[in-house]
């Protein structure tokens, strides 16, 4: 009656949390009970917990940042590295770039994504709203099921200004989808670059002050009150300043239809990482920078609060070589080193160890955080949660096991990993992806491509009320010839 039955173990959903077995057939859930006989295959799960298989919402892979640096990792070695950290999908960027059609985008995208062994979508990158891009290409990539956009309010070829943001966010409205935001004041950093550079500050550690907390707040405001002026959903992406978290935390109690997250480096990690000897600082560049003790405190509450729907990894991984962190020398100035840091397999580790382990958050918010709260934001609708009908993606979790990060574990393409070292109590010992087992105590088990491409649905903004700019709204019987 069942291919695969998962027994014993504990379950634990975004809401829940039951000792039972989970019959497996065709790839989904066909049932779930106290127990359950047969199964051609039984897993054993006691002692174990059994979770939601991750959802990766943020990595960069197989990917061109503008500089033209591409990511060490390839849709395989990527997909291989989050499934040995406990996920069964993902949610990398397709990135347009000047010039280019979003149809060729996604094109290569397509050919790149053939290789992996989790099930995938993409959010489509714009840094070039054309008229033919916003009324012919955006609309037909919604159609095919990418139901979200990634804008940019930083880097010069990447930054669209608040016009075409605007544009964007009107669009995505008008279709269903979610624009993602990356929040930076461009200017602001581009000023302080010029005052860094003016005085030699060219350090990796000059990285982290190049991109002030006001860079980020700034933006994050901005960017709140142009997706208000259109009532569109918005995501603030990688949230590294309690400043910004604050701003998301009161906007979402004003109604706005905003979602948002943070990454562990944040909660990880501090400039003085950047301060290491040597170009070692290089390697926990990201941008925004990580910060400092006070915003890790202040990060983890907005995590409690509610601030927060997931905390993701954006793995940018760049290798510490001259195909990576110095493609322009190993000796470059920190605005030339590639930006970005792996930590796909390292995210639900170091998410289960300091979060639910040290008692800070449950359980199922773990699962929330982790799986349910990506694939309801970004409309994976038979992904996230256990219950019958959805897709067997799941992780038997191990709550006790305690082991030292190693690069070896990352199973990546990189060679360094910034969570190496730490002592991590949770591991992801069977990962399964629509009931195929994809990695079995360490072991990988998966045929390379036999992860699929997921359409994805509209966002959900139940409990999101939005806001009406009284200038936009019908209702107040002025500006309704131009209200999106
Ligand atoms: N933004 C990201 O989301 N990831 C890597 C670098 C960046 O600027
Ligand atoms: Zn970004
Ligand atoms: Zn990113």
């Amino acid at each position: 009656m069942f291919d695969t039955v998962i027994h014993s173990g504990t379950v634990v959903t975004a809401t829940d949390s039951f000792k039972g077995d989970i019959g497996i057939r065709d790839g989904r859930i066909a049932a779930i009970a106290e127990t359950l006989p047969g199964g051609d295959r039984r897993i054993d799960a006691g002692g174990r917990l059994v979770l939601p298989g991750g959802i990766e919402a943020h990595a960069h892979i197989a990917q061109e940042s503008s500089a033209g640096v591409m990511t060490a990792d390839d849709y395989y070695s990527g997909s291989v590295s989050a499934a040995f950290g406990g996920n069964s999908s993902f949610i990398p960027f397709a990135g347009q770039h000047r010039g280019q059609s979003v149809d060729d985008v996604l094109a290569t995208y397509d050919a790149r994504a053939k290789r992996s062994v989790i099930d995938y979508s993409y959010h489509l990158i714009i840094s070039d709203p054309t008229e033919k891009v916003l009324t012919d290409e955006l609309p037909r990539a919604f159609e095919r099921g990418i139901t979200s956009f990634k804008v940019f309010m930083t880097y010069d070829l990447m930054n669209l200004g608040d016009g075409g943001m605007l544009d964007i966010l009107t669009v995505a409205k008008e279709h269903g989808a979610i624009t993602m935001v990356h929040a930076e004041n461009n200017e602001m950093v581009k000023w302080m670059n010029r005052r860094l550079a003016a005085k030699g500050l060219t350090a990796p550690k000059y990285h982290a002050i190049s991109r002030p907390e006001l860079a980020e707040e700034e933006a994050i405001n901005r960017a709140i009150s142009l997706a208000k002026l259109v009532d569109a959903p918005l995501f603030i992406v990688h949230v590294s300043t309690a400043g910004g978290a604050a701003l998301v935390q009161r906007a979402k109690l004003d109604g706005a239809k905003l979602f948002a997250e943070t990454c562990p480096q944040y909660l990880a990690l501090t400039r003085h990482d950047l301060d290491r000897p040597g170009m070692e600082g290089a390697k926990f560049m990201c941008s925004p920078p990580v910060r400092d003790e006070a915003t890790q405190d202040a990060l983890w509450r907005h995590i409690q609060a509610g601030t927060f729907e997931s905390v993701s990894s954006d793995h940018a991984p760049y290798r510490f070589d001259e195909t990576g962190k110095f493609t322009a020398g190993t000796d470059a100035p920190y605005p030339k080193i590639a930006n970005g840091m792996p930590g796909i397999a390292a995210r639900l580790p170091y998410l289960f160890s300091e979060g639910v382990m040290k008692g800070r958050i449950t359980l199922q918010h773990f699962v929330a955080l982790s799986s349910t709260n990506a694939a309801k934001t970004f409309g994976m609708t038979t992904k996230g949660s256990i219950a019958p009908g959805m897709d067997a993606d799941i992780v038997i979790w191990n709550p006790e096991a305690t082991r030292t990060v190693t690069l070896a574990d990352q199973h990546d393409n990189i060679d360094y990993s910034p969570f190496e070292g730490m002592v991590l109590t949770g591991v992801p010992e069977v990962v399964l992806n629509r009931g195929q087992v994809i990695v079995e105590h360490g072991e990988l088990r998966a045929a390379e491509g036999q992860g699929r491409f997921v359409a994805r649905a509209r966002v959900d903004l139940t409990g999101k009320p939005g806001y009406r700019a009284k200038e936009l709204d019908p209702a107040q019987n002025f500006g309704a010839e131009i209200a999106p």
